[in-house]
């Protein structure tokens, strides 16, 4: 169904969505490229919601050349009327020849509809180019429209015996300046980076995005269930910060506000925060990508809840010693049988630290 030049044709489309990696949240990353007698007439793609979707942009530039033409875009266009009006629907207007789709849209008001309604006009639609790696371009947003919830990426800098921290807490600089600017661009593309309390209260973070350009800073979440957190904190600094909370204490998160806080307080479970619950709250609130920087008490907790997607984990070469912090508070385990089964997706050097990418065994 797909020839060698398809291939190139939706690859660099897949490039051009790529553009939109720090911006398009909470919509997808999307790149069109129309194709005719051989030559790009157009290229586009989507840059911010709100703004035209990719297939848009490449049309607007294609004009009467989209006549005929092939076009190729990473993600099903869309049939309903969102922010802007439907692709799919400005696609048959242009009388484009063939159009190449690389995944259907999982948001279930197109899901498939977009196709439909080229399939019913006339149109040659071929689904499934390069699919696994537009699905991986929008693996948050094919999370929250499928499940609810964000995608969420734990991310940890460790020593190469698996500690992130001395026992008194210090935890700077284990991994190398390569490593921190590769995790800056994990926040980057992250709708939210979240935390826990204790993290706020040893280091006193930022968990902004600086070591890469980006016209965006993801919102920064901490999971407080008691509110212990300082009105006087850094992070406060800055705009777009959201505390959730199990505390009732009504003083105490108005004094959060009044430093320019959030404070979303859930009902608590087992005296603190819901985590499940919290990230269908984010899901509500457009979510797509949640980078976890924490400490092993928050670590373990999302991980024996299952609720974390992907690790993220960076080696650096040298030893803290047993008596150094781990990566996640754990209940001991007595039989292998219990252990938890990742599976590793991708290993690579970064700088002078390794990197792995491992995902839950299911
Ligand atoms: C496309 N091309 O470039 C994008 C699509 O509110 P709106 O109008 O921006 O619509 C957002 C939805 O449209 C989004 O949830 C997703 O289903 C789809 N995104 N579709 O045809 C694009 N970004
Ligand atoms: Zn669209």
């Amino acid at each position: 169904m797909f020839s060698s030049i398809d291939y190139e044709y939706m690859a660099q489309a897949l490039r051009l969505a790529e553009k939109g990696l720090y911006t398009t949240t909470p919509n997808p990353r999307v790149g069109c490229v129309i194709v005719r007698d051989g030559k790009v007439v157009g290229s586009g793609w989507h840059a911010r919601a709100g703004e035209p979707h990719a297939e848009i942009n490449a049309l607007m530039q294609a004009g009467d050349l989209a006549q005929g033409a092939t076009v190729y875009v990473t993600l099903e266009p869309c049939s309903h009327h969102g922010r802007t009006p439907p692709c799919a629907g400005a696609l048959i207007q242009a009388g484009v020849g063939r159009v190449v789709v690389a995944m259907v849209d999982p948001n279930p008001q197109v899901e498939g509809e977009g196709i439909t309604q080229l399939q019913q006009a006339g149109i040659q639609t071929d689904i499934g180019l390069l699919e696994k790696e537009a699905h991986d371009l929008n693996i948050g947003f094919v999370s929250r429209m499928t499940s609810g919830r964000p995608w969420l990426r734990l991310k940890i800098a460790a020593s190469l015996d698996g500690k992130t921290a001395l026992n008194n807490g210090v935890s700077q600089w284990i991994t190398g300046a390569d490593a921190r600017r590769d995790a800056h661009r994990l926040r980057a593309r992250s709708c939210a980076v979240l935390t826990g309390i204790g993290t706020v209260l040893a280091d006193d973070p930022m968990l902004n995005v600086r070591e890469v350009e980006t016209p965006r800073q993801p919102l920064r979440v901490v999971v407080d269930s008691t509110l212990k957190m300082p009105p006087s904190a850094k992070m406060l600094l800055e705009e777009e910060i959201l505390v959730v909370t199990a505390s009732g204490d009504h003083g105490k998160a108005e004094n959060l506000r009044k430093a320019g806080a959030e404070v979303l307080v859930l009902p608590p479970l087992d005296g603190r925060v819901d985590l499940a619950r919290m990230l269908d709250e984010l899901g509500k609130r457009g979510i797509n990508e949640i980078t976890v920087e924490a400490g092993r008490g928050l670590n373990g907790a999302l991980v024996r809840l299952g609720l974390v997607d992907e690790f993220v984990i960076y080696f650096a070469p040298l030893l803290l010693g047993d008596r150094a912090r781990g990566m996640f508070d754990l209940p001991e385990l007595v039989e292998m049988g219990e252990r938890r089964e990742l599976r590793i997706a991708d290993v690579g050097m970064v700088g002078r630290d390794v990197r792995i990418r491992a995902l839950p065994v299911e």
